[in-house]
């Protein structure tokens, strides 16, 4: 139980998932913070659910004893799910909930609905009224995961004969064998439908009057009451660190998939501003990696993606050491090796334009490498890993297609500067 709770907490209260994410994952948040809410007051949820009019509503409203919730022939008279204290039940905190059938024909939507409340419930009351159908013994399958209890509730019995319920419950039997323990298929009268009798009157006439079975759950009820006393408590627990468990990596997942999007575009913009940059005012090569102001804003501004924020002066010891890596690997020839490599797409005719945006393309690419370099390093928590930086900064330089890089780079720069020429 405990334990249940402090997942919970830790997960609402992590700092490290940006505003932005958490606006994405609000919906899921607020149902963190329902199941908290739930958790600690020892709520336990009781959903049904099953097929359009077999009488889920119904059996809700003979359990509790009062007609809470709206019934009626029609198929799809629940739309919306709605929830009802169980104030029979002796310790309280138990709820009723009802939902929209599942029907066949249409209303996925109300079926999302049913589902999602089913997830979140402790015990589920799966209703039928008759053998199942496919459609219905595939959604009990969905159900009937092993997280939860279910009971199978056979309402309409008032429609059977003694005999027909006993052969119904043999064949209901067999086809759930695997899913539903046999104690828990119960059969119920919830509303049952008034019936003509026809009697003979004292003064020897056939007369007809209408009358209805009585309503019966009481079987329901003291199956309800065992599994409640029995594993209670223990449930709640259970489901909200199940639930818990899904969301921590449905947030983590959404999490990491969020940050490098961005940090795929915070990288490019700062790799076109300062390939055009360079391209507009180009600066000898040597100084490239020196100048290195908009790569360190480039890192600050990852940094605080990743909320792990770090100082210009960090930056700048993180953009060294990766410079530091790639001298290293490449030796002081790599700068000469990408100028070649620009030079070499060229068209022919080596215009200043076509130098200048070489050299941009040049500067693109570096600003490029120690951003990937550089996210890396921050997805890690600020840490090289065990192998060290060298294996990252190679990583990622065997990772890139140097050429193709820079070729596009330099388009992308030419035509910025064809658009601003056009101006
Ligand atoms: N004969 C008989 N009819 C019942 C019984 N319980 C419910 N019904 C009838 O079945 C119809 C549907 O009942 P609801 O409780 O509205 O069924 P539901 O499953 O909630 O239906 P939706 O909300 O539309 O999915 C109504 O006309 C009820 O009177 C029962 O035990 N016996
Ligand atoms: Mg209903």
């Amino acid at each position: 139980m405990d334990l249940a709770r402090e997942s919970l907490r830790k997960l609402l209260d992590n700092d490290g998932i940006p505003d932005s994410i958490r606006l994405k994952l609000k919906s899921e948040y607020n149902e963190v913070n329902q199941l908290l809410d739930k958790l600690e007051n020892g709520h336990l949820h009781v959903a049904v659910f099953g097929r359009v009019s077999v009488g889920k509503s119904s059996v809700l409203n003979a359990l509790i004893g009062r007609d809470v919730f709206s019934t009626s022939i029609l198929h799809g008279e629940t739309k919306v799910t709605g929830i009802e204290a169980w104030q029979e039940y002796q310790d309280g905190g138990i709820f009723l909930l009802d939902t929209p059938g599942i029907n066949e024909i249409d209303g996925e939507e109300r079926e999302a609905m049913a589902h999602e409340v089913v997830r979140r419930s402790d015990l589920v009351l799966f209703v039928i009224d008759s053998d199942l159908t496919d459609v219905e013994m595939s959604a009990l399958k969905l159900v009937a995961d092993g997280t939860r209890p279910i009971i199978l509730v056979v309402n309409k019995s008032d429609q059977y004969s003694n005999d027909d319920q006993l052969s119904l419950r043999q064949i209901i039997r067999k086809r759930v064998k695997d899913l539903i323990a046999s104690a828990n298929i119960i059969f119920a009268a919830a509303q049952p439908a008034e019936q003509k009798v026809v009697y003979v009157a004292e003064d020897g006439t056939e007369k007809e009057s209408v009358r209805a079975k009585p309503i019966d759950i009481v079987n329901l009820k003291a199956r309800l009451w065992d599994i409640l006393e029995s594993e209670g408590k223990t449930l709640s627990a259970l489901n909200a660190s199940i639930f818990a468990g899904d969301l921590s990596e449905k947030l983590g997942s959404a999490l990491l998939e969020a940050r490098s999007e961005s940090a795929e575009k915070i990288i490019k913009t700062y790799c076109i501003g300062k390939g055009v940059a360079v391209a507009i005012n180009p600066i000898p090569v040597a100084d490239l990696v020196a100048a290195a102001a908009v790569d360190v804003s480039m890192i600050v501004h990852l940094s605080r993606l990743y909320n792990l924020p770090m100082t210009k002066v960090e930056a700048g010891e993180l953009i060294k050491t990766i410079a530091a890596q790639m001298l290293i690997l490449y030796g002081t020839v790599w700068a000469v090796n990408f100028i070649s490599s620009a030079l070499k797409l060229g068209t022919g005719g080596l215009s200043t334009v076509i130098t200048a945006a070489a050299q941009g393309a040049i500067a693109y690419y570096s600003t490029l490498v120690i951003g990937q370099v550089a996210e890396r390093y921050l997805a890690k928590g600020k840490s090289w890993g065990d192998a060290g930086p060298k294996f990252v900064v190679s990583e990622i330089l065997d990772h890139l297609d140097r050429d193709s890089v820079i070729s596009e780079a330099r388009e992308e720069i030419l035509a910025y500067l064809r658009k601003k020429a056009k101006k």
